[in-house]
């Protein structure tokens, strides 16, 4: 058994990639890079890699991680500019013994130094975009902003998680949500399963939310019951001290392939492989608050993807 799972619907021809390589006996962590770099080069995307939504300085920093759930080893670069693929200098720091997380320039002259290309995030499009949003008023910095997550287990049950993200739109320089903090915006241990979260950073790092789907696997729950405690456990810690929870959502796989998210917003959409191909999926929550799932028609996918 070899499955995947990625976060929005902009995975599906990512997770079509991924599992055509599965099938061919590639491992898990080319699986995953298939997936998260096909969203990153894909433009359309304004969330994500080149063309990702700047920050107040009109800049395109972008977030990424790695981890493998074999060894628990981990890479992750934060705020880092002019590199196409956040995802793969992630990678390529997870076997370093130290200094796998590297930020801003210093993550920039290590890629550099690596052999990645420079090159310009700011697209046109990216660059119409910031100076659209400058003229707003108020200015509002959480808009349209979605992280690729996937998680992935190939046919020797090796699982790996990762992310790749711009962030919120118009954020401070240097600013850095949980995409790429192992145990906020992904965990995996081959041991028991993997979690990863997309929506407002500040609100799922005070929660560790993915690490805390994975423990809650690893001590008994289904992933469907993992992802929903962990959701539901965090948004009531939030209001005993006042906050009211922003965007928050996961998906989460199993060693043994079952799956789930959760999500406190509408129209949360997921991507999945499963026996008869690449599906995608949005969640709704029945009158117990437990998961549905429905796959998504086609003027649903492109009524999604011609939102900016
Ligand atoms: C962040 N969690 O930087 C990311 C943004 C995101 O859906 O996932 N948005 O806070």
């Amino acid at each position: 058994m070899t499955r995947c799972i990625a976060t929005w619907l902009m995975a599906e021809n990512g997770i079509k990639k991924a599992k055509d390589l599965l099938d061919e006996g590639k491992d898990s962590a080319k699986a995953l890079l298939a997936i998260i770099q096909d969203v990153e080069s894909d433009e359309r995307f304004v969330s994500v890699g080149r063309g990702g939504l700047p920050n107040r300085e009109g800049k395109v920093q972008l977030d990424g991680a790695f981890m493998d759930g074999d060894d628990l080893k981990f890479g992750a670069v934060m705020a880092i500019e002019d590199i196409a693929s956040p995802i793969e200098v992630a990678y390529s720091l997870k076997d370093r013994d130290a200094n796998n997380i590297l930020v801003a320039k210093g993550a920039k002259s290590y890629a550099l130094k690596k052999g990645f290309k420079e090159v310009d995030n700011l697209t046109k499009k990216a660059k119409e975009r910031y100076l659209k949003k400058c003229q707003e008023d108020p200015l509002k910095a959480y808009d349209g902003h979605d992280t690729i997550g996937a998680i992935v287990i190939d046919e020797d049950g090796h699982m790996v998680a990762g992310t790749s993200t711009s962030g919120l739109f118009y954020k401070d320089d240097g600013r850095v949500g949980d995409s790429p903090l192992i145990g906020s915006g992904l965990y995996v241990d081959s041991e028991v399963g993997g979690a990863t979260a997309t929506g407002m950073g500040e609100d799922i790092a005070k929660g560790c939310v993915s690490f805390k789907i994975v423990d809650l696997m690893r001590n008994g729950k289904s992933v469907k019951e993992a992802t929903k405690i962990a959701v539901l456990d965090f948004i009531a810690r939030l209001k005993r001290s006042d906050i009211e929870a922003r965007d928050i959502s996961v998906v989460a796989l199993a060693k043994d392939g079952t799956f789930a998210a959760y999500s406190n917003i509408p129209n949360f959409t997921f991507c999945i492989d499963d026996e008869k191909g690449a599906k995608v999926y949005r969640l709704e929550l029945d009158q117990n608050g437990d998961q549905v799932y429905i796959e998504v028609d086609d003027a649903f996918k492109s009524d999604w993807l011609s939102k900016e």
